[in-house]
């Protein structure tokens, strides 16, 4: 095979999807005469029930532009999806076989080359799956690559990614991909919605992330952020919150080479950690 395929955390499973199909970059082609009709009646349901659970809990940018992913009916094709994407955000979607390391995952989001994952879950999977799929990477993450600030923002990650895989930091810059671009939430006028991509794609996350009293929510600090361990494998304890995409990209600016080293300096907090210094959101 070209190239290796990748296991985060400490599963055992193998991972899904075929490795042996990728390029060097990790891309390969989306086998669209693959999918079964079992496969896209999975996504029509999927799709169906996320897009009725949005009003009141995703952020105004996502509801906008999801028209953009085109009908619901069956799993997109990504060409179609670019058509509309890339003369709106110079955005282009390119398929994966799955979960690709760290150092081609930041390459291409720093080409403004958005990663999905082409395959998707099966039905005995449909209320909770571990690695991302199909319905979590286009669904989750591609409406607000329509986003110009949002979308300028990913890339920007990706560029920063580069850097902190090469000062070793790439853990502890991943911490903020997780709580924003996975798991942020943002404070509209009319209320705190969702708009992380691990949020939207869920159906019991989305109510809980914001409306639930059980979490602890708190103003975005990235040197907080970046301190902050995360739970994979269960809702999160703790939701970082931003108030623009505007405030994300700004504050994502400065070289965070001296901030890795008072981050570090600083230590560990678990997910749940509650700390002097936080500025707690409460619910409306
Ligand atoms: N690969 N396909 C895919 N999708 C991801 O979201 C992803 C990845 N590889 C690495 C990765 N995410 C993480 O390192 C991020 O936390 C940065
Ligand atoms: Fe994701």
């Amino acid at each position: 095979m070209a190239v290796e395929p990748v296991v985060y955390g400490t599963s055992t499973r193998p991972p899904r999807g075929d490795y042996a199909r990728a390029r060097d970059d990790y891309t390969c082609e989306q086998d669209w005469s693959a999918y079964t009709e079992a496969d896209h009646a999975t996504w029509r349901r999927l799709f169906d029930r996320q897009s009725a659970l949005l009003p009141g809990l995703a952020c105004d940018a996502f509801i906008k532009a999801l028209p953009s992913l085109g009908t619901s009916d069956h799993i997109p094709r990504f060409d179609e999806i670019n058509q509309r994407l890339k003369p709106a955000t110079g955005w282009e979607l390119v398929a994966v076989p799955g979960l690709i390391p760290e150092r081609p995952f930041f390459e291409l989001l720093a080409k403004r080359r958005f990663p999905v994952t082409d395959w998707i879950r099966q039905p005995e999977e449909f209320d909770y799956i571990v690695e991302p799929d199909v319905f979590h990477d286009l669904f989750g993450h591609v409406p607000l690559l329509f986003s110009p600030v949002f979308a300028d923002y990913v890339q920007r990650y990706g560029a920063g990614g580069l850097k902190a895989h090469d000062l070793g930091a790439g853990e502890l810059l991943s911490r903020l991909y997780w709580y924003t671009i996975e798991f942020g939430l943002i404070r509209q006028a009319d209320g705190l919605r969702a708009y992380g991509a691990g949020i939207l794609s869920s159906s019991g996350e989305l109510r809980h992330s914001v409306t639930s009293p059980q979490p602890q929510r708190i103003a975005l600090d990235l040197q907080r952020c970046m301190r902050t361990r995360y739970k994979i494998d269960d809702f999160q304890a703790t939701y970082f919150v931003i108030d623009s995409f505007d405030q994300l990209f700004e504050l994502t600016t400065p070289d965070f080479t001296p901030l890795y080293e008072s981050v570090r300096a600083a230590g560990d907090l678990s997910a749940d950690a509650s700390i002097a210094s936080d500025s707690p959101i409460t619910l409306g």
